[in-house]
């Protein structure tokens, strides 16, 4: 058996729930703020989630569904100034207090760190947004904490390309079967996936029902002690023995 040597950790949906009350409403503010007259309901995201990043959201957004809109400059910086804005409104709505961490983020990053498993973070999102989020939702020094964070336009093609997992894995030196990702969604999945990692998921209410096939192990959340997960797949389920939450020895013993 390997022994685990990191866990690397997407950040949109896994360590927050940042997409229906994060960033969702920091687009719609940003449409508003600039009158364009778009408005992104919670279904509606849901679906454009399917399209990784912010900017390439928008481009897909403005082709796809606003036919006669003519964009004031190339599409690419207008998507670039919007996407701007945008990520002030979303650093503000957490630093507001907006967004939490998922229950059991915390404990287990917290283990990791006392057991000296590494940590890393892989995310399609942008680095201020995500450096916003850990200094407001889990500590200010946490930044710190993660031996790596890849974000957003680091690699040129975005999850469910492999591209920012295999970063990770080149910049730390990290031996593939030694590492754990935790992820919400079958795009983030395919990533980790395809960069040869194994994978747990962590669903929500935009990625639940999607299609997991892959992943090691795939329950509603890390749960803890007082709120046990639910298992709902996973090829290493058997794994589990009586374990009720996901903690680093569960994620060891997936290491087999
Ligand atoms: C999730 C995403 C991101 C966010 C928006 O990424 O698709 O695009 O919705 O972030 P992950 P930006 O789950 O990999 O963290 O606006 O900063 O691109
Ligand atoms: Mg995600």
């Amino acid at each position: 058996m390997k022994k685990l040597g990191a866990l690397i950790f997407d950040v949109d949906g896994t360590l927050a729930e940042t997409e229906r009350d994060g960033h969702r409403v920091a687009f719609n503010r940003a449409f508003a703020a600039k009158g364009l007259g778009w408005m992104w309901t919670v279904q509606q995201y849901g679906k454009l989630l399917d399209v990784a990043g912010g900017k390439e959201r928008i481009a897909y957004y403005a082709d796809r569904f606003m036919p006669n809109f003519r964009s004031p400059t190339d599409m690419n910086t207008f998507a670039s100034e919007l996407h701007a804005l945008k990520q002030d409104f979303y650093r503000q709505l957490v630093l507001d207090g907006s967004i939490g961490l998922r229950p059991g983020i915390r404990r287990l990053i917290q283990d990791a760190r006392e057991s000296g498993v590494k940590l890393a973070i892989a995310t399609t999102s942008s680095v201020g947004s995500v450096m916003t989020l850990l200094q407001t939702a889990l500590d200010m020094n946490s930044p710190e904490w993660f031996d790596l964070i890849a974000a957003g336009d680091i690699v040129p093609a975005k999850k469910p390309a492999p591209d920012i997992y295999l970063h990770v894995i080149r910049e730390l030196e990290l031996n593939p079967e030694t590492c754990l990702v935790v992820e919400d969604s079958q795009q983030g999945l395919r990533s980790a996936t395809a960069a040869g990692l194994k994978t747990v998921v962590t669903w929500n209410d935009y990625t639940r029902g999607q299609e997991f096939r892959s992943a090691a192990l795939v329950i509603d959340g890390l749960g803890d002690a007082e709120n046990p997960f639910q298992v709902t797949g996973g090829k290493a389920r058997d794994l589990i023995g009586d374990a009720t939450f996901f903690d680093l020895d569960l994620a060891q013993r997936l290491m087999e």
